[in-house]
């Protein structure tokens, strides 16, 4: 907050009560100093008055929108602490990384541990299943946030990536999927320096990826410490055993990120530039920028339809009812089909909004087959069929 200075109201105040003397010495503060201090007021109620649009304009505050629900979506039962991010298999399972303590987020089983859920969609009303994990995993601090999953070139393996907090840190985890037993082996932890608040994750390896860090360190969700409205300190890293940097900058809240079908390209979520940029993947792993796209919704996690192409984007509807979270007034979840995303003319489509009444802070939609399912960052998920397009509004 900028305080205005006092010195030139102190000076006016204290000015018809100077003696003959006092009154003949040149003036402490000359009618230039006056005047300049005046102006840094004024800079200064200005600079707030910015940063309060700033932040309401940035944040999507009071937005208005139309409900638009399809009366297929119904609650996936057993999801009551968030499905944060959702990664599916190109038969159908879908991993989903459940119960999310964001620092300063809501959590509505505060003393539970975290979770990978996987969800059957070949079932017609399937239930998620804990995926057990092998020892040598410390369960109990589980804070997982984004995944990724990774398909080796013969198909018989398939690895999850995981963006773990444990107490307030973050850092990758990485296990290989057990299809018989449904379960998780642990393979390794990985951290590193460029690691610094890391929010989603793009494998492009057995053990390699690209991830986001949303600000430059991790901190609590509101905008006090780390996000700014108007400064874009996010970024992308690539990671791998031999080399790790930083491939991309300046991203306004980094969010999801996803390959592109034809692995030739990135794509990018900015949670408050509101924006997806693609970038091109070079050889050597560096990005380079291919175009942004202007969005104007808030961002979370992407999803890429494996038939079509299409990018699919969860957005929150009020960056401020998600960061200061009231149950009486939620945040609202709102899902995104982006057509076309390499063409001249991408076409963007609403697919579902909800003010919070039904399901709240979405943070990623995926379809399969027909089916979409969009999960939130602390609340529940749902589960829609797009053959039926038929909406309440
Ligand atoms: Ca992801
Ligand atoms: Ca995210």
């Amino acid at each position: 907050m900028t305080e205005a200075p006092v010195a030139p109201l102190l000076y006016l105040l204290t000015f018809s009560h100077r003696s003959k003397e006092e009154a003949e010495k040149p003036p402490l503060l000359s009618p230039a100093v006056i005047m300049k201090s005046l102006v840094l007021v004024a800079l200064g109620l200005l600079l707030v008055v910015e940063r309060n649009v700033g932040v309401r304009q940035a944040f999507n505050i009071s937005r208005e929108y139309d409900l638009l629900e399809p009366s297929s979506c119904h609650f996936i039962e057993g999801i009551e602490t968030g499905a944060e991010d959702v990664d599916i298999l190109p038969k159908g399972l879908a991993f989903m990384s459940a119960g999310l303590k964001y620092p300063g987020g809501p959590n509505f089983k505060p003393n539970e541990h975290g979770n990978m859920l996987l969800l059957d969609l070949n079932e017609e009303n399937p239930k998620p299943v804990v995926l057990g994990i092998s020892s040598g995993f410390d369960i109990d601090s589980f804070n997982p946030h984004g995944i990724s999953v990774y398909i080796d070139d013969k198909g018989d393996s398939v690895y999850i990536f995981v963006v773990n907090h444990p107490t307030n840190t973050t850092r990758v985890d990485l296990f290989k999927f057990q299809a018989e037993e449904k379960s998780l082996l642990y393979l390794k932890t990985i951290e590193h320096e460029l690691f610094l608040s890391l929010n989603d994750i793009a494998a492009v390896g057995p053990e390699s990826f690209y991830a986001t860090n949303n600000k430059p360190f991790l901190s609590t969700l509101d905008g006090v410490d780390g996000i700014y409205p108007n400064i874009p300190v996010g970024n992308i890293i690539y990671y791998s055993p031999e080399e790790v940097k930083e491939v991309a900058a300046g991203i306004n809240v980094s969010n999801g990120i996803i390959m592109s079908r034809d692995n030739k390209y990135v794509y990018a979520a900015s949670l408050l530039g509101k924006s997806i940029s693609v970038f091109e993947k070079l050889d050597n792993w560096s990005l380079s920028p291919v175009r942004e796209l202007q969005i104007d919704q808030l961002l979370d996690n992407l999803c890429l339809d494996p038939t079509t192409g299409d990018v699919w984007m969860a957005c929150h509807t009020d960056a401020e009812r998600l960061f200061h979270y009231d149950p009486k007034n939620p945040p609202g979840s709102e899902v995104l089909r982006l057509q076309n995303i390499l063409s001249e003319n991408p076409v963007l489509t609403q697919v579902y909004v909800n003010n919070g009444s039904s399901l709240q802070a979405s943070s990623v939609a995926c379809v399969y087959d027909g089916r979409l399912i969009v999960g939130s960052v602390f609340h529940k998920a749902i589960d829609c069929d797009l053959h039926n397009t038929a909406t309440e509004n």
